[in-house]
């Protein structure tokens, strides 16, 4: 009997334990760094969780989170048609939408993401799809582009861009959709995988 009260004992213990540092990241923020993040996995109710942000605006002048909207499933923006979620991202009408990711370690980081966008039937005049872009902190400068891409089809088709960059604690890095001069049909599904490697 003494035994099985020991093992209770051992077993409450270890629970006090856990919920402590549970609630002290929750409580702090703080999140585990983990080896790889993914933009469908990760997808959130809560902008910042696992380093992603759900955002809109424009790279020149800035982003601002969007809120999020329980009943659909996905973030909005406050430019009309401006929204993110897994199963659908587009741009608004005078605003990109961006995907950011807050860089949790100094490494050698390696992104693979993936993005195609819902074509019309018949593709359309002035229907001239999306730019998809990649940079870290700031984008003045075309040479600053991680990646940059046109995704402009007449049926579906998936684009998979990659990069491996240095980076340290703290940068940000983008993945903005654009809705370059025409806004139809501009629908995208996307994902996106990080991987950390080791020390820079
Ligand atoms: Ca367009």
């Amino acid at each position: 009997m003494k035994r099985i009260g020991a093992f209770f004992t051992a077993g409450i213990l270890l629970l006090t334990v856990l919920c402590f540092y549970a609630c002290k990241d929750a409580a702090s923020g703080e999140q585990e760094v983990l080896d790889s993040y993914g933009f469908v996995q990760d997808f959130s109710d809560r902008q910042g969780y696992r380093g992603w942000w759900y955002l809109f605006g424009d790279s020149a002048e800035g982003f601002k989170p969007m809120t999020y909207h329980e009943d659909f499933g996905e973030y909005r923006g406050e430019d009309y048609w401006s929204r993110l979620s897994v199963y659908d991202s587009i741009p608004g009408l005078n605003s990109e939408i961006a995907v950011g990711f807050s860089v949790p370690k100094t490494c050698t980081l390696s992104v693979s993401s993936t993005i195609y966008r819902h074509p019309p039937e018949g593709f359309g005049i002035g229907q001239d799809g999306v730019w998809y872009y990649s940079y870290c902190n700031s984008f003045t400068d075309a040479e600053e582009l991680l990646f940059s891409e046109m995704i402009v089809d007449t049926e579906i088709t998936v684009h998979t861009l990659t990069y491996e960059t240095q980076v340290q604690e703290g940068d940000m890095l983008y993945f903005v959709i654009n809705s370059r001069t025409n806004q139809s049909n501009d629908n995208c599904v996307l994902d996106i995988r990080i991987d950390l490697g080791g020390a820079a």
